[in-house]
């Protein structure tokens, strides 16, 4: 049916400022005198938007009509950075928007940089499947984000007295252009309550969950552009919302404002992102948030199923996949389960058969602070037709682990759904493994120490179900985008195919050796590097000369990522320069950025002693033109785009075995810079590409530092080595804390204490080695330029579309599905 047909909107400068000259003067009402930056970038992303509006059609009807299988990805986080530019970018509008402004008298990037930054996730789990989704799309594969549309995202941070301070986050404020709300799609979420069991007239029994505080889920879609092909995917955000009746009722019963209170009780559930990248256990909200999101994505798929398929469930499973990130949405396992039986009326083995073979779950971390347990007891009071569930599939499941390993009653225990104790759990990364029929790891390292270590029963009953998956991540933003001044040289130099097949970069190799070729590297580095000096200056006041060796680490603080080596190394370089030792110097500047979870003591204390160190560094004038340290405050996407590019030696130094995989040590790399680093997540695989002296190692190894526990002396250490010994002599002094006596004793203990988890001390004396290699290799300049003109060379398989491409190879098995092109 033609009816609502329209003809391509046109894609040329003339027709682009058209647009947004009817948006902005029609549809917001403004001329020439809003001196608001809000209604320019309103009126050009509605622009946009239409333009991803026909493509976006085109691509749902090219899913239905070929009927395709299908992949859901379930996470509690997408970190999707501004969407302007990625979608003027992935349209190739660039030059027509940038030109039909102009015509305007405006400029794309300053729109552009008005952008609020949605910031719906924490870190690098919420990041990784923003760079799935742009590489799903990419790839043109039949895949569906599901996830939570927070009003509030991560808190924005601000320092005070060099301590962190928290803001809320209301991005949501002036309204999101990118999103289209769908109540039509809405869900009826249920809560509370009890179950009914009955039977039916084939004496089948039948359960009913009754009594329940039901909220509605309103999906709002948000397009996903792929790059320069047509494909707009989806990412359905869920809103909470309060029922009619919940107000009628108790409006009927003359309390209005108690109505109006169950309503706010409701909308709760997705007020807030929890700004814990390890998880927030026993926290009853948070419960709600993730069976809230497994609950109305599943409905939302089954409704979809009935629509193209009828109520025969038989081919389910051949055309549908659910992908958990994490154990966050591990309640879908019983909530699919519950839908099938309860709701569609399949028996237990056919719901079950089909759970099993929909199902795949990705773990992401081995600290064990942030495996997710929920208390019985909790499940009870908020989801007591799912405990049920979870018990049944327990059950069913110890019996099978009893058959296999008969008497083995260790065994059981061990590996059984529920952690027995006072307060018993459901392990729910217990629950994802025994409902899923693929379990990955996100590096090689990680997937290789949760079979060994973690999860080892179970790849013993199941050896066929673990896989690995190395993360990756887009190098449309992470390179193309963000690096424009690399972006032209790699076009020129390479050719244009690498944007879409990262591993061509590899032909930049043999270029490492033309000077020539060099200084234009060595230009454009400069150029970004004066780029983040002048938003560090403007920031946090503090000047970085170009001419110095920027050193970064950025991402969440956390006591096993080791910012504290990072400064003890940095105070053991002020202490060098007190000391005169400045022979061969390698001028440096230091950055460090990142978020503390609010409720992280030990985090917040490492970044008000890196802005106490700072402070002291950058006042005293012997350290002109030898050293500069600055902590960026509100660490974010928007910012990394500006960092990365601008970046000489990037700092990944967590205790070996403790870093799942780590994304932002591919993004340094892509950009041109060298790592220094211990062997831990994907940094394994990253010297393995680019080779052992490209790469600057140091620090035990995942099973040094399994060995030495028990046995590991920080004091010895600190005794034994003199430059350990002054810079612990500094901080003990209270030489960083001259009016705040006695703060940094928690970090100082921690240091010392022999059970310290991450050994800092132990990779003191190997870190400052591996960082004199740094600064010597740096002083070479033009060995410097070969190793970053290397780093980008080698990164290619670290772009989330060889990720993606093996998740489909290995996992969902779906065809690539060509829409009709729009233009
Ligand atoms: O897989 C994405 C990302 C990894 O790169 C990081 O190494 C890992 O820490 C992170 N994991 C999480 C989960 N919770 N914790 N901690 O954020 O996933």
């Amino acid at each position: 049916d033609s009816t609502f047909d329209l003809p391509p909107l046109s894609l040329a400068p003339e027709g682009i400022a058209h647009d947004f000259k009817h948006y902005y003067v029609h549809t917001f009402g403004r001329d020439r005198d809003c001196l608001s930056a809000y209604y320019p970038y309103r009126a050009l992303a509605t622009t946009l938007r239409d333009r991803l509006m026909e493509r976006w059609k085109t691509t749902r009807q090219a899913y239905d009509e070929t009927g395709c299988k299908r992949t859901y990805y379930l996470s509690l986080e997408f970190l999707m950075g501004r969407a302007l530019s990625n979608a003027t970018f992935n349209l190739d509008l660039d030059e027509a928007v940038a030109r039909g402004l102009h015509t305007l008298g405006l400029e794309l990037e300053e729109i552009a940089s008005t952008e609020p930054d949605p910031g719906l996730g924490n870190g690098g789990l919420g990041r990784l499947a923003a760079c799935f989704l742009d590489s799903c799309a990419t790839l043109q594969l039949p895949v569906r984000g599901y996830g939570l549309r927070y009003e509030y995202g991560m808190f924005r941070q601000t320092i005070e007295n060099g301590a962190q301070v928290e803001e809320p986050d209301h991005w949501l404020r002036e309204g999101n252009p990118w999103e289209i709300e769908r109540p039509e799609f809405a869900q009826r979420i249920q809560f509370g309550g009890h179950t009914e069991t009955h039977r039916d007239q084939s004496g089948r029994i039948i359960v009913r969950w009754v009594d329940t505080h039901d909220v509605l889920a309103v999906p709002y879609d948000v397009p996903v552009p792929g790059y320069r092909n047509d494909t707009v995917n989806t990412l359905r955000l869920w809103k909470a919302a309060a029922t009619d009746e919940f107000d009628l009722d108790e409006f009927n019963a003359g309390s209005y404002t108690e109505s109006v209170a169950q309503k706010n009780a409701a909308e709760h559930i997705t007020m807030v992102l929890y700004p814990n990248d390890a998880s927030e256990n026993g926290k009853e909200l948070r419960l709600r948030q993730q069976y809230f999101l497994a609950s109305a994505s599943i409905k939302d798929v089954l409704r979809d199923w009935i629509r193209l398929h009828g109520r025969d469930f038989s081919r389910f499973a051949d055309l549908n996949c659910f992908q958990l990130n994490d154990t966050h949405p591990a309640v879908s396992v019983a909530e699919l389960m519950r839908q099938l039986m309860d709701e569609h009326h399949l028996e237990w083995q056919d719901a079950w058969d089909i759970t099993r073979r929909t199902m795949a779950y990705t773990n992401h971390t081995l600290l064990p602070e942030a495996l997710e347990r929920w208390p019985v007891r909790l499940f009870r009071q908020l989801l007591p037709r799912i405990l049920e569930i979870i018990f049944e599939i327990n059950a069913r499941f110890l019996a099978e682990v009893a058959l296999r390993w008969p008497g083995d009653v260790d065994r059981q225990r061990r590996m059984s759904l529920i952690e027995e104790g006072h307060d018993p759990q459901v392990r729910m990364a217990y629950l994802a493994i025994v409902g899923s029929f693929s379990v990955n790891g996100v590096a090689a390292l990680h997937s290789q120490l949760l079979v060994e270590g973690l999860f080892r029963d179970f790849q013993e009953l199941w050896p066929e179900k673990f896989n690995n998956k190395t993360n990756g991540v887009t190098p449309r933003r992470w390179l193309a985008m963000c690096n424009p001044g690399l972006r032209d040289l790699l076009d020129e130099t390479i050719g244009t195919g690498w944007t879409r097949d990262l591993e061509q970069l590899s032909r930049l190799a043999p270029h490492a050796e033309d000077a020539a070729f060099r200084a234009r590297w060595h230009e454009i580095k400069q150029a970004n590097k004066a780029r983040l000096a002048e938003q560090i200056a403007e920031i946090c006041k503090v000047e970085f000369p170009l001419e110095a060796m920027f050193d970064v680490q950025v991402k969440r603080i956390h006591e096993y990522k080791r910012q504290l080596l990072n400064i003890l190394h940095v105070i053991h370089l002020y202490n060098r320069i007190k000391r005169g030792d400045t022979a061969n110097w390698t001028p440096r500047c230091v950055l460090i950025g990142g978020k503390a979870a609010p409720g992280y003591f030990m985090a917040k204390q490492i970044i008000k002693l890196i802005n106490s160190v700072a402070r002291v560094v950058n006042m005293d004038p012997a350290t002109s033109g030898l050293l500069r340290v600055a902590f960026v405050p509100d660490y974010r996407v928007s910012l990394m785009e500006v960092i990365a590019p601008g970046t000489d030696l990037s700092e990944q130094i967590s205790t070996a075995g403790k870093e799942a995989s780590g994304t932002g040590n591919m993004k340094f790399m892509m950009n041109g810079a060298v790592t220094i680093g211990t062997l831990d997540g994907a940094n394994i695989e990253i010297r393995e590409q680019v080779g052992e002296d490209h790469f600057f190692l140091f620090g035990l190894t995942a099973a040094g530092v399994e060995s030495m526990r028990g046995h590991y002396d920080p004091n010895a250490i600190i005794a034994s080595d003199p430059a350990l010994r002054d810079v612990m002599n500094l901080l003990e002094s209270g030489h960083f804390n001259q009016f705040e006596n006695g703060v940094f004793d928690s970090v100082i203990l921690s240091i010392r204490n022999p059970h310290d988890p991450w050994m800092t001390a132990a990779d003191f004396r190997s870190y400052v080695e591996a960082q004199e290699r740094a600064a010597a290799a740096y002083r070479d300049r033009e060995h410097w330029l070969r190793m970053s003109i290397l780093n980008t060379a080698h990164s290619g398989h670290f772009s989330s579309d060889r990720t993606i491409a093996e998740y489909n190879r290995d996992i969902w098995h779906l065809e690539t599905v060509a829409p009709k092109s729009a233009a």
